[in-house]
């Protein structure tokens, strides 16, 4: 079975994870010191946010130059090395590619802007004498100026100007960097925005542009928006399956879409497009037995007609870190605000239990840096350490996502815990100390244990990784569910311990009282089948 089926991913930020040469960003060699941790962690491959020359108006995500690694993370030779090693440690590595825009620094926007309204160089962005009524994700208009008076079209930040997707020459461009890297040894590609690649055609204005009192990258547009899921987007990723079916049949790609209505996100996953997508729907759940029974259900169906293996997520670099969302009264995802009453400790125990599930379903199985050391969001930030320009745009009615982006803390008593040698680019808590790499390693009750157990088991256990799942009868506020006969998940979501079934227990996210599960938590069981 090919490994794209089953596989656990670990999400690297990169600037985030570990730093090699101590100025307090995170890089490719710090990364590869770390290749060790990441094999003992027990996860099969890497997803690397975007790692090329950028100005970092959005961490990386406004690219200047596709080919050439930001020198604040390497060199070229240095990712080419780093792909040779993480292979040795038996690590696949599956980089970001960002085709719905580039930054205002990428050669070809210059171009643009120096050439004349009508130019072939403008045409392949969206330039027009006036603007439409479009919002940007991250806040404000979607559209900026420039001096001659023309207007641009951005669905994120003023430096990340839109691609025109129906011009030839973006298309054969994003092909040649797909196989630029494909020739370098990568195992795959996490394709950002995917739905929104294809606008309509004449960029007409928007029915409802959105309410003003929601920040915009919150508001949900239905399908026929003219901005997102356009249906000729799934040309585009054909040509690229096609391409990728060239090389050895084992490289893949995972599409980024918040698309919500299944059979819509279904599209992207027949068999001649993307591989895999990640599943937001999970990731959005309320911490409910109805309600993520209820996901996962879709899920499974949605994916079942299609072939495709299922995705877990819990966070990644965009969300508010789970561990905090499990503490609040409203354990969904929503709006990133201060104010919000939350508990650790409960969200934490809910964390362990979580992992427990995702990993425990069929499919893929992704984890965020950090989530294996249960770090929390970070809320108090100073304003003028933010860099998200989510905080900007919306005026910090949004608080954005520097929060779950804060470096590792890696070892010792104060910051910058291990990572750099002085100030690190996002300030670290003070009290990080017990959450620390080195510190949860050797204790057999930490989250990390917890996560390199699992993931052992998870990578020895016949029944885990892709195949089926039966419900099995089970009390109030508990999900129980079988995968090959003979191993039981269970999870405890009530507000009173349950009893276990009769078997062997493999590993338990809290302690077991004789033969009772506590709330908020899961078991797995080898059960006498
Ligand atoms: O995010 C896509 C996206 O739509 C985000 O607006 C997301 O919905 C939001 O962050 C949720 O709070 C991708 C990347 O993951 C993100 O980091 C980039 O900023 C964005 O694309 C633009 O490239
Ligand atoms: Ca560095």
């Amino acid at each position: 079975m090919s490994w794209w089926r089953s596989a656990a991913i670990y999400q690297v930020y990169l600037r985030s994870f570990a730093d090699g040469n101590g100025d307090g960003i995170g890089d490719l060699a710090g990364l590869e010191q770390r290749l060790p941790y990441l094999r003992d962690l027990g996860v099969d491959a890497l997803w690397i946010a975007p790692w090329y020359v950028s100005p970092m108006a959005d961490g990386g995500y406004d690219v200047a130059d596709y080919r050439m690694i930001d020198p604040s993370f390497g060199s070229l030779a240095g990712a080419e090395h780093f792909i040779g090693a993480a292979h040795e440690h038996g690590l696949r590595v599956i980089i970001d590619i960002v085709p719905n825009h580039t930054s205002d620094e990428h050669v070809w926007f210059q171009e643009a802007l120096r050439a004349a309204p009508g130019s072939p160089e403008r045409a392949r962005y969206h330039f027009r004498d006036s603007p439409n009524n479009w919002p940007s994700r991250f806040g404000g208009p979607a559209w900026t100026q420039v001096p001659d008076g023309q207007w641009y079209l951005h669905l994120f930040d003023a430096k990340q100007p839109d691609l025109n997707w129906e011009n030839p020459q973006v298309r054969a461009e994003f092909k040649s960097i797909l196989r630029f890297w494909l020739d370098r040894g990568v195992d795959g590609f996490r394709i950002d925005v995917a739905d929104r690649l294809v606008k309509q055609h004449g960029l007409p204005d928007k029915a409802d542009p959105g309410n003003p009192d929601v920040p915009p990258a919150y508001v949900y547009e239905g399908p026929g928006a003219p901005d997102k899921d356009r249906p000729e987007v799934h040309e585009i990723f054909r040509s690229w399956r096609r391409l990728l079916n060239e090389y050895d049949g084992e490289r893949t790609f995972v599409g980024e879409m918040w698309v919500r209505d299944p059979d819509r996100f279904a599209l992207y996953l027949r068999p001649d497009e993307l591989h895999t997508a990640f599943n937001f729907a999970f990731l959005r759940c309320a911490w409910e037995p109805a309600a993520l029974r209820e996901v996962i259900d879709q899920t499974l169906e949605t994916h079942r007609k299609v072939a495709a293996p299922p995705t877990w997520v819990l966070s990644n670099h965009d969300v508010t870190r789970h561990v905090t969302r499990y503490g609040r009264e409203d354990t969904r995802f929503t709006k990133r605000v201060h104010d919000v009453p939350t508990d650790l400790e409960l969200g934490t125990r809910r964390a362990r239990a979580a992992a427990l599930l995702s990993m425990a379903l069929p499919g893929n199985v992704y984890v965020y840096q950090g989530d294996e050391l249960g770090l929390p969001e970070v809320f108090d930030l100073p304003d003028e350490v933010r860099q998200d320009p989510v905080f900007r745009r919306t005026g910090g009615r949004d608080l954005g996502r520097d929060g779950c982006r804060v470096p590792l803390p890696w070892e010792g008593e104060e910051p910058p815990f291990g990572f750099g040698s002085d100030g690190t680019w996002l300030p670290q808590p003070e009290d990080w100390q017990g959450l620390t790499a080195a510190s949860q390693a050797d204790d057999a009750g930490s989250m990390l244990a917890l996560y390199r157990l699992a993931l052992r088991i998870r990578r020895h256990e016949p029944a885990l990784g892709d195949g089926k799942l039966r419900w099995l009868p089970s009390e109030e506020g508990v999900l129980a569910f079988e995968r090959d006969p003979g191993f039981v998940c269970l999870v405890n979501l009530s507000d009173s311990p349950v009893r276990v079934p009769a078997g062997t227990p493999l590993l338990a996210s809290t302690e077991l009282a004789g033969d009772e599960l506590g709330p908020d938590a899961t078991v797995w069981i080898h059960t006498e089948a």
